[in-house]
């Protein structure tokens, strides 16, 4: 826990977010500024800034929480495909320095572009 760190504060529940899943290592729960609806970001509940900062089992968790909320995000908003990915450090755009993975849900002709311009 990261006293200033805002996921960790919502990982405390000192700060409000709407959960999608949860267990003992990984939250998830939707975007508060949401590039689409259904715009989810799955966390380690423990603070690390980068992907490299978790052991292989906390990413692997990590990871397989997001690879299965894909299929679940996709069916609740009707999207027929999502953009998955993590800003890893602030020049690649990464605003809050607290590991999270996006699940942007993706609609045809929603005239987005691939990963690079996702969550700049
Ligand atoms: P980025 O990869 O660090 O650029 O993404 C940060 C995301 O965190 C971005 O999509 C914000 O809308 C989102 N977010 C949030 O959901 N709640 C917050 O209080 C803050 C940012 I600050």
């Amino acid at each position: 826990m990261s006293e200033d760190c805002i996921f960790c504060g919502i990982v405390a529940g000192d700060i409000p977010g709407r959960t999608v899943y949860e267990d003992e290592d990984v939250l998830a729960f939707l975007d508060a500024n949401p590039l689409a609806p259904g715009h989810t970001l799955v966390i380690p509940k423990a603070h690390h800034e980068r992907l490299n900062d978790m052991d292989d089992g906390l990413a692997g968790s990590v990871l397989g929480t997001l690879n299965a909320l894909v299929p679940v995000v996709e069916d609740a908003v009707d999207a027929p495909a999502t953009t998955v990915a993590f800003n890893n450090g602030p020049e690649a755009g990464q605003e809050v320095p607290h590991v999270h993975g996006h699940i942007v849900p993706r609609f045809e002709g929603d005239g987005g572009g691939p990963i690079h311009t996702v969550a700049g």
